[in-house]
């Protein structure tokens, strides 16, 4: 599900479940976790993670044959995604997303909680739980809003539409859009250059910026009122529903109920 590279301290994972279009299973972010893990020992100074060249899709997010049935929290703490994103968030080196192909639902929240990003010009990115049906849960809605403007996050949430790799670069969510054929040469000239650089510097900045940008306050009774809200949405009908008629491969009848 991973292929594994550790070259010149720079440590690559390359996405590799193409016929589950790179989805995030639990198997896969374990996979990702010992990978971390190795590059931990290895002293590695940077991470790229990328799919196969030529992959038409990045990642389709999170592997919904995974999501629990109506009346779990399908984003808890434990839930794979949620794992993968605080590994991505609290590796010492700087994790480099380097994107080809269209990004969808909890693989765009991965990609944006990377530390930095370079994509292809025709990558997309979508977040979908409008089409599923799923109560996006508060550190993750975090991380978009720590990547977009609030306009852009409520466009990208609520619509659901693909949005361009120029455009979220445009608008400073992405840092570089390279034409594919150069984006491994551009991505690996970024990363050699971190890795000339300070490592206990750069990993000390990095946790820095984590824990300024988690840093936001919520009384108790919020928080418990965002988890209550939440609650009637996977409890609902229409989560059942948004599961369902993916796996019909249909388009989804929600009644709001
Ligand atoms: O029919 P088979 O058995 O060959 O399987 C198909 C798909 O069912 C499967 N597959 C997935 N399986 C589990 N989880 C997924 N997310 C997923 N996506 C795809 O892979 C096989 C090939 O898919 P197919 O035929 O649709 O490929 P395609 O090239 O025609 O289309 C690629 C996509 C990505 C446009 C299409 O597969 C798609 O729309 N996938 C779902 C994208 C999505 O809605 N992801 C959100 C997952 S839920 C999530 O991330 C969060 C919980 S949230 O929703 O909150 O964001």
């Amino acid at each position: 599900m991973l292929l594994i590279d550790i070259a010149d301290n720079i440590g690559t994972v390359t996405l590799d479940r193409d016929h589950r279009r790179n989805a995030l299973c639990e198997e896969m972010v374990l996979a990702f976790a010992a990978a971390l893990e190795s590059f931990r020992s290895a002293g590695v100074r940077c991470v790229v993670l990328r799919a196969r060249a030529g992959s038409k899709v990045w990642s389709a997010g999170h592997d919904i044959d995974e999501l629990p049935a109506a009346g779990l929290d399908p984003l808890a703490w434990r839930d794979p995604l949620r794992k993968l994103i605080r590994d991505i968030e609290t590796f010492a080196a700087p994790v480099i997303a380097m994107i080809e192909g269209s990004v969808w639902g909890g693989a765009c929240e991965t990609v944006f909680a990377c530390d930095l990003i370079l994509a292809a010009d025709d990558a997309t990115f979508a977040a979908t739980p409008a089409r599923l049906n799923v109560p996006y849960n508060v550190g993750g809605l975090l991380t978009f809003l720590n990547a977009a403007s609030l306009n852009l996050a409520k466009e990208m949430l609520f619509t659901a539409d693909p949005i361009s790799a120029q455009r979220l670069c445009s608008l400073g969510v992405i840092n570089r859009v390279v034409d594919k054929a150069e984006l491994e040469e551009v991505t690996y000239a970024m990363a050699r250059r971190i890795v000339a650089n300070a490592p206990l510097s750069i990993s000390v900045m990095k946790e820095q910026l984590r824990i300024l940008a988690g840093a936001h306050t919520m009384s108790p009774e919020d928080f418990e009122r965002i988890q209550g809200l939440r609650r009637v949405v996977y409890n609902s009908r229409d989560y059942a529903e948004g599961v369902q008629a993916f796996r019909e491969k249909r388009p989804p009848v929600f009644k709001g109920e």
